[in-house]
């Protein structure tokens, strides 16, 4: 049972959570955005990685999903001594984690490599996967100018009105060898509820992706970011009316209609299956939101076992009795 996973962000680790406790680590790998980068002091922040690989750690800051639980910022208030307050606020624990990527960068380790090292140390069995170990980085081009994502997402707090996103050095990167053989092996392939314009486009956007979802033999289920027209958290609808796109759960299975299967629908848009059905892709009506592991595990193993009743042929998907207790 290999069951892939294509994530960026908070929403979509907490399905891999799930993933991680209903299928089991050790047939889990996810390929994770890589677009959101970014360089502060010289050090090398991958946020999306990160964020993965605490929260499969059981390390994550449960409240905002990013950094570590219980993390301190004495370093933060030293800088602030100096008269310095960056908008983007790294924890002492946190540090490590880039102290440690930047070193191994600069001694030439791949991303890949250096990713694989760090979550073994935090136990993580699971395979996390940095879509491509190339410079790639999502610009923003909105009504007050161009911004890099952090600046755009943390800075800024998503208000400025986006015209259009650059993911800058995708066309010459290379997708992670790794990540298309698994894709090509896989069971079954899961887009995560991430934002489908700045977590999943920047992965499917790299030379080969997108025909290595289309080639794939496994049925792929993408999971609604969006419920009754709005975000569980982010700028995903804001962007989608900003871009043009009716922000709604039919757009979002429209935007990956050329290569999904099945489309995980919240319960509360039900009145909306027959549309998305319509388009020749199978849906699955739940509660999608996740709000504790218990929740995770379950929307986790109900998508499993909705691909397996997508695959032609029956393989053990997950069952909720085989659960560990602290799900
Ligand atoms: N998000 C914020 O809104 N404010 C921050 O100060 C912040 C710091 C931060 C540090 C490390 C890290 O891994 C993530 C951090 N994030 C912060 C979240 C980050 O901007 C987002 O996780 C992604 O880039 C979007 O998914």
């Amino acid at each position: 049972m290999n069951v892939v996973v294509f994530t960026g962000g908070v929403g979509g680790a907490k399905l891999c959570d799930g993933l991680a406790c209903s299928v089991g680590e050790e047939h889990l790998t996810i390929i994770v955005n890589t677009a959101d980068d970014f360089e502060l002091y010289g050090l090398h922040i991958s946020p999306d990685l990160d964020t993965v690989m605490y929260t499969l750690a059981g390390i994550a800051n449960p409240v905002t999903g990013w950094g570590i639980e219980g993390d301190t910022f004495n370093n933060f208030d030293m800088l602030a001594r100096y008269g310095v307050s960056p908008w983007f606020r790294l924890g002492d624990r946190d540090l490590a984690t880039h102290l440690l990527r930047t070193q191994l960068l600069r001694e030439g380790m791949q991303l890949s490599a250096i990713t694989r090292l760090l979550a073994q140390r935090l136990g993580v069995k699971a395979r996390i996967l940095p879509m491509t170990d190339d410079r790639v980085r999502t610009v923003v081009d909105t009504d007050e100018g161009l911004f890099h994502f952090q600046e755009y997402f943390v800075r800024l707090r998503w208000q400025p009105e986006v015209r259009s996103l650059i993911y800058e050095g995708a066309e010459e990167a290379h997708p992670n060898d790794e990540a298309l053989r698994a894709i090509e092996t896989a069971d079954t392939i899961i887009i995560a509820p991430s934002n489908l314009y700045l977590s999943i486009d920047p992965i499917l956007a790299l030379p080969g992706m997108k025909d290595a979802l289309l080639n794939a033999a496994a049925p792929i289920i993408a999971v609604t970011p969006i419920i009754s027209g709005e975000a569980v958290k982010g700028p995903a609808a804001k962007l989608m009316r900003e871009l043009g796109v009716e922000s709604s759960a039919v757009a979002v299975a429209q935007h990956y209609a050329d290569f999904i299967n099945g489309f995980v629908l919240d319960q509360r848009d039900a009145a909306l299956e027959p549309h998305i059905a319509s388009m020749g892709i199978g849906v699955l009506v739940t509660d999608t939101l996740m709000t504790d592991r218990k929740a995770r595990a379950r929307l986790a193993c109900e998508v499993v076992n909705f691909a397996d009743r997508l695959r032609p042929e029956k393989l053990g998907g997950c069952r909720m009795d085989l659960l560990p207790p602290q799900a």
